[in-house]
């Protein structure tokens, strides 16, 4: 079965997706998420200028070997950008073998270990009582696990709220808006924020918290004791992640179950901390991640230190990606949870989708592949905006994580 065509398709419902589509000679085709927020057109070039013409002419039965070739076959390795394009076609690969198979992928993968696949969304809210609401609003549409972020008091905006109170979108402006950031107010506040939501909805809801990269270990490490009577499910990219003996420190300071790896792109990224169990869940993607190729390895490896999955679901995830993980989901014996921030109508328009939420659960559906696919032309009718995540800056100016 040779690969005929690779093309990308560029489409902003709403938000910026790129979804690299593969054809063979027999006719079948396969879709893969290439969406990376913010740097879209980097993905682009890097498929339509070097991933694609090597493509055409491959058996695309041979995933394994392809995979292989574009990473161990490339001098250059690594990055979010090429890996983002090389799990684009890999998932394109599986979809295709599963067509192929007559299957749905999560069968070729080894059938589901699941009935269904526990969710968490999101709670957001410009202050407690918001919060509180918006937690009453997901816990009301059957959500068993919420993640819960709110604006901190004397803080102008921050990370997970939107600006006008609508629906948050981080990737919001032609060029990076600017926030701005106080530690000492969050850590204040944060604490504060968790006994009001387990004093109105008790102990029985999944709560989750993102840091989102701000905190110093030792900082993380007070944020984490202070979070334990509220016992968490997980408390998420406490602190940057370049420097991973900072997990070490902050596992020293508390029992709140860590999650990090939304912006890992290969399994090296993942080792020590897995291998030293210096966290509890592993929240690599299939689109930034390598693929459905190299999520199997990571969580395979994961199962060896009882860290379970969690991927990453954002809405910068086309609804490709999330078919696609909803499928490794249903397989993956060690599986955590799976982020869903809903895509909107409009995005949801272009991509024909088979699974399914019900009450808190996904389930991927059985069409054969991973049963999404892209209306092209309705797809055209949305050209690509540059849209840029915003930078984050300290009180007194100085540049932070965002
Ligand atoms: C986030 C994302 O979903 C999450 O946990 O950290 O919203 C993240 O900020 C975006 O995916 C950035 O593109
Ligand atoms: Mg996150």
């Amino acid at each position: 079965m040779k690969i005929t065509e690779a093309k990308v398709i560029v489409c902003c419902p709403g938000r910026n997706f790129v979804t690299l589509k593969i054809v063979t000679d027999e006719g079948l085709y396969g879709i893969g998420d290439a969406t990376l927020n913010g740097r879209e057109k980097a993905v682009v070039s890097f498929l339509e200028d070097y991933l694609c013409p090597m493509l055409i002419g491959k058996d695309a039965q041979r995933i394994e070997d392809i995979w292989q070739y574009l990473y161990r076959g490339a001098y250059w390795r690594r990055g979010p950008v090429g890996m983002t394009a090389i799990a684009a076609v890999d998932t394109a690969l599986w979809d295709i073998k599963a067509k192929a198979a007559n299957m749905p992928l999560y069968q070729l993968l080894g059938g589901r270990s699941r009935d269904k696949i526990m969710v968490y969304t999101h709670a957001n809210g410009a202050d407690i009582p918001s919060t509180l609401d918006a937690v009453g609003k997901a816990i009301e549409q059957g959500y068993k696990a919420i993640r819960v972020q709110s604006g901190i008091p004397g803080v102008a905006t921050t990370y997970g709220v939107s600006k006008g109170g609508g629906k948050y979108e981080p990737a919001d402006s032609d060029l990076p808006d600017e926030h701005s950031w106080s530690t000492e107010k969050y850590l204040n506040f944060t604490p504060k924020l968790f006994d009001e939501v387990r004093r109105q909805y008790g102990n029985d809801i999944h709560l989750l918290h993102d840091v989102h990269h701000r905190l110093t270990p030792i900082e993380a490490g007070r944020l984490g004791k202070e979070l334990e009577p509220y016992h968490l499910f997980w408390m998420e990219d406490a602190v940057p992640v370049e420097n991973q003996e900072s997990f070490r420190l902050l596992r020293q300071h508390t029992t709140t179950p860590i999650a990090v790896g939304e912006i890992f792109n290969s399994i090296h990224d993942c080792r020590e901390l897995i291998q030293n169990q210096l966290i509890d869940y592993i929240r690599t993607t299939v689109v930034h991640a390598g693929g459905i190729t190299q999520m199997r390895r990571i969580a395979d490896f994961a199962s060896l230190y009882h860290v379970r999955t969690g991927s990453h679901g954002a809405t910068d995830l086309s609804p490709v990606c999330m078919g696609a993980a909803l499928h490794f989901d249903y397989w993956v014996p060690n599986f955590g949870i799976q982020e869903h921030m809903p895509h909107s109508e409009l995005m949801e328009s272009v991509f024909t989708r088979a699974y399914r939420y019900e009450d808190g659960y996904f389930t991927p559906g059985e069409a054969i592949g991973h049963g999404v696919d892209i209306d092209e032309k309705l797809a055209a009718k949305y050209p690509y905006q540059r849209k840029c995540l915003p930078v984050n800056r300290l009180e007194d100016g100085t540049l932070w994580h965002w």
